[in-house]
């Protein structure tokens, strides 16, 4: 038996929905493979409230599988995060209007953490589905970082791995013509993302999960 914790957000920056939350929503209650179960909720878009949420997740469900997700605006595919950053740097307000500058996402942690997730067999995966897909160096400085640093650090040394992944707008979302990818891609994308994860080890070197 097996569970997989994987989250989407809630609307940010005035777009009425959040596409990775619209994805995830579809996996929720999913039978991954055999005996593992696909759990998905939603994360408020919110530096004070996000990491709570996260952490009361864990708590609750207690997965052997974490995978965070978001929507990178002006992303074209399936991005499967390789790095946090312990950095908060908010170009616009979140959802309960702060907007830390300059900040650690935890000021006692490591500079940062990587994937603790198999992310080129993940990238392989999802091309071979036919779906657009590929290795991310940054998750930016704004929630989804924060909520990616912050799941790293609390899963760290505890053999479940975890990771985050970026999804493109939906068609016809966002200011002018914009990256974007159909929502059953990005679901069908997700799905076999996740799937590769359960069923491959890890693909890059790992030292507890800390970068420095
Ligand atoms: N994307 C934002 C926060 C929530 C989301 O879906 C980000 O990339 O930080």
């Amino acid at each position: 038996m097996g569970t997989v914790l994987l989250t989407g957000f809630e609307p940010f920056d005035q777009d009425l929905i959040n596409p990775s939350w619209e994805a995830v929503r579809q996996l929720d209650g999913v039978q991954l493979q055999e005996g593992v179960t696909i759990i998905a909720r939603q994360l408020p878009c919110a530096f004070a409230t996000a990491v709570i949420c996260l952490n009361q997740l864990l708590a609750e469900h207690q997965p052997q599988l974490v995978i965070a997700t978001g929507l990178g605006p002006g992303r074209s595919d399936i991005s499967i995060e390789r790095v946090a950053i312990n950095l908060n740097d908010a170009r616009i307000p979140d959802n309960l209007g702060a907007q830390p500058v300059d900040t650690a996402v935890i000021p006692e942690g490591p500079a940062a953490y990587f994937s603790t997730l198999p992310v080129k067999a993940m990238v392989k995966a999802v091309r071979d589905a036919g779906i657009a897909a590929s290795v991310s160096h940054t998750a930016g400085t704004f929630v989804c970082n924060q909520v990616f640093y912050s799941l790293q650090h609390a899963l760290a040394g505890s053999g479940v791995r975890s990771g985050f992944i970026h999804v493109p707008f939906l068609p016809g979302q966002g200011a002018g013509p914009q990256p974007s990818m159909a929502l059953g891609a990005t679901v069908e994308g997700l799905r076999v993302a996740v799937l590769a994860a359960w069923n491959t080890p890890q693909d890059i070197p790992e030292s507890g999960g800390q970068v420095c």
